[in-house]
Parts: structure tokens; C-alpha cells; sequence
């Protein structure tokens, strides 16, 4: 019975099995789990949710991750790398418009790595001398000792996404990287008072064993943020033409996660179905939405263009819609008091 399954899930006595269950729930059982999600939501975060801004800053990239249409051998990309007062002219924006944080992204781009990271280090502090909403760095990985120069120059968080925790499964998808010095990203960040992100990505060849597992994974290593996202197939990779990843299993996942991680924050991305998307992750209990690109000449991640061009992943628009469906978008001021308490847990 679903209802047990979600009870136990609730009352922090579960099994894999449990979680298997609700990741796989269906018909009126995938509604019970979703009716559960949302109350669990509105019990922390009321209609409050947080927003995001994304600037994907470089698309060069020295890996080559299976799924990845900015991977290093697919050469008909375009890719592109803003200077920095591009970066901060965006974060300004950002802020003006009231997005509660800035997701500095790139791809492992050897340009911003040499010489301890210099490049980055000095996008980060010139973003946060510039405003005062939260950054995130999402820089692939970093070595330990550049956890707290990040933290110095200014980053709250550090994104970084195993996709699964089934050591075979990383392997094939990213291949020639390391499963162990993905993982500890997320230690390493908290050791030197950043807050972490973790997320595994649905649909590129795991069961639901193996989603189960990455979803406690992700909660053991007190992931203060945790995502899901559906596979979509990129032109130029090894898996362009694989099957996506279901939409439904990545709000199952959202909504699994919900319950069983009360007090984290789960993101609504608007990088795999676009705006049309939303609600449906918010109902199922994400309360954060990812993936604001404001600019046409930025990248999204698992959907390059999707809605970017024509303004639906504008700030102005996605704050409507969210007002159209009841939600209020937190200011950055809450949101501050959100990370400032979550990293009290930490020290
Ligand atoms: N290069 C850094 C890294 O890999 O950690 C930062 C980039 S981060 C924006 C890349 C994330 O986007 C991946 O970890 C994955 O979760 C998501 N992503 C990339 N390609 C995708 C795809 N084809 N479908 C769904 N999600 C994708
Ligand atoms: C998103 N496209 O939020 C972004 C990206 C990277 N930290 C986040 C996957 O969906
Ligand atoms: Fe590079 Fe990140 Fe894409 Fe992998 S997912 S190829 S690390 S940009």
C-alpha cells in the first residue's frame, strides 16, 4: 500500500523498498504521493518559492560526459565565453528584477582553471562585490583546497551532480572521471562552510533500484539542495539518439524526495520542458525554480533554446506565472535567512 509506503517515509522509517515504491507509484498512487508532497511543501515553505538565475559563463569543456552536448569532442557547438563584466553586467540584472541567486555556471573550461582557478575565483568576487544575492558555483569539479577560497570570494553554494550513485552506471556516462572525487564535492564544500548541491538525472539507463539509491545517497551526504532531471538527447553525442528520460519519473523523483527530505530545497528546473513544465514540479513539492536564463545569448543546459529566445524563461514571466498559480516568489532577503539558518546546521 502506497499510503504505508509514504507514512513510514514521513516518520523517518523507511527501506530502499519504500522509496522504490513512491519512485514508482502510478494512477491513484502517484496521486496520493503527490498530495502528500505538496502538503509537506506548504507546511515549511507556505507559497514561497525561491528563484534562480542561470548564467552557463563558458561552454568549453575538457570532459567528455556521455550526455552532454557541450562535451569536449562534439564540434558543432558554438561555444562561447563571457568576460567578466558581461557576467556582472547579467548579475546586476538579476538583481534588479529580484531573483534570490545566481548560478555561476561552466564547463570544466581549462581556461578558467589554470592557475588555481584564478579565472573563476575572480568572476565569483567581482559577482559578489557587485550584488548581494546568493551565488552558486557550478564549476564541475574542484580540488579541496579551492572550497574555501570559493567560500571567500564570495560563493554560498557549490552545485555539483553525480547524476547516479551506481559506480558502473558513472562510469559510462562519465567516462574517465573520477566516481569518489565527484561525491566528495559535496563534503568538501560543507567542510569549508559552503552550502552543497547534489542531483541525479532520470532516464539514461538506471532501474528503479538504482534511482532509489541515488536519492538516499544524496540525503546521506546532507545535500542542503537535491535535484532530479529527465535525460533530454543532445545532436553530436553518443546518446543523441537514446530515449528521453520521462518527465513523470523525474516528478515522481521530485515529489519522493519532498517527503523524505523536509527542510531541503528542491528545484523546479525549467531546462527540461520549459515554462509549460513548471506547476507540474510544483506540484509535486519543488520549491525553488532553476534555470531563469534572461538573456538570448546565454545557453540552457538540457535544452540550449527552449524558451529563452521568445521570453519564457525571463524573470518577468516566470514571476507571473507563479503569481497566476498562487505561488509568491521569496525576496532575497528571506532567502538569506533560509541559507544563513540551513549553514547553521553545518557548523
Ligand atoms: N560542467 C559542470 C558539471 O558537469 O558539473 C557544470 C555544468 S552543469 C550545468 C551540468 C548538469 O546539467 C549536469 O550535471 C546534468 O545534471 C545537467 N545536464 C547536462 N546535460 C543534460 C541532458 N542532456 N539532459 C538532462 N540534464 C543534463
Ligand atoms: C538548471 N540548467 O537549473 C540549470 C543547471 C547547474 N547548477 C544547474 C542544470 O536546470
Ligand atoms: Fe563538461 Fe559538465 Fe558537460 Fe560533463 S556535463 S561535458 S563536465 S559541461
Amino acid at each position: 500500500m502506497i499510503v504505508d509506503a509514504i507514512g513510514r517515509v514521513i516518520d523517518r522509517d523507511y527501506g530502499a523498498e519504500d522509496v522504490e515504491a513512491l519512485l514508482t507509484a502510478e494512477g491513484r498512487d502517484l496521486e496520493e504521493l503527490l498530495g502528500a508532497a505538496r502538503e509537506v511543501r506548504d507546511r515549511r515553505f507556505g507559497n514561497r518559492v525561491f528563484t534562480y538565475g542561470f548564467a552557463y559563463f563558458s561552454t568549453h569543456c575538457r570532459n567528455d560526459c556521455a550526455f552532454c552536448y557541450y562535451r569536449a569532442s562534439n564540434g558543432s557547438t558554438g561555444r562561447y565565453r563571457k568576460d567578466p563584466d558581461e557576467i556582472v553586467d547579467l548579475a546586476c540584472r538579476l538583481r534588479d528584477s529580484g531573483v534570490d541567486l545566481i548560478d555561476l555556471t561552466m564547463g570544466e573550461d581549462e581556461a578558467m582553471r589554470r592557475n588555481g582557478f584564478e579565472g573563476f575565483l575572480d568572476i565569483v568576487s567581482r559577482v559578489d562585490e557587485a550584488v548581494d544575492i546568493g551565488i552558486m558555483a557550478s564549476p564541475g569539479t574542484v580540488p579541496r583546497e579551492l572550497m574555501s577560497p570559493l567560500r571567500e570570494a564570495g560563493a554560498d553554494w557549490l552545485a555539483c551532480y553525480q547524476e547516479t550513485y551506481d559506480r558502473g552506471l558513472f562510469e559510462r556516462i562519465r567516462p574517465g572521471q573520477s566516481f569518489d572525487i565527484r561525491r566528495d564535492q559535496k563534503t568538501w564544500a560543507h567542510e569549508a562552510g559552503l552550502l552543497s548541491e547534489d542531483g541525479m538525472m532520470v532516464g539514461i539507463g538506471e532501474d528503479p533500484g538504482s534511482r532509489a539509491l541515488s536519492v538516499m545517497e544524496m540525503g546521506s551526504l546532507g545535500c542542503d539542495q537535491v535535484r532530479a532531471m529527465a535525460f533530454v538527447p543532445q545532436i553530436g553525442t553518443p546518446m543523441s539518439s537514446r530515449v528521453p528520460g520521462s518527465p513523470e519519473d523525474e516528478i515522481r523523483a521530485i515529489a519522493t524526495m519532498r517527503l523524505m527530505f523536509p527542510r531541503r530545497l528542491i528545484p523546479a528546473s525549467l531546462d527540461v520542458e520549459g515554462i509549460s513544465g513548471l506547476m507540474a514540479r510544483l506540484e509535486a513539492g519543488a520549491n525553488v525554480v532553476t534555470s531563469i536564463v534572461p538573456d538570448a545569448s546565454l545557453s540552457g543546459v538540457a535544452q540550449h533554446e527552449l524558451d529563452i529566445g521568445n521570453g519564457n524563461r525571463s524573470v518577468d514571466h516566470v514571476f507571473s506565472v507563479l503569481g497566476d498559480c498562487g505561488f509568491e516568489p521569496a525576496s532575497p532577503s528571506e532567502y538569506r535567512r533560509w541559507m544563513d539558518s540551513r549553514r547553521g546546521i553545518l557548523t
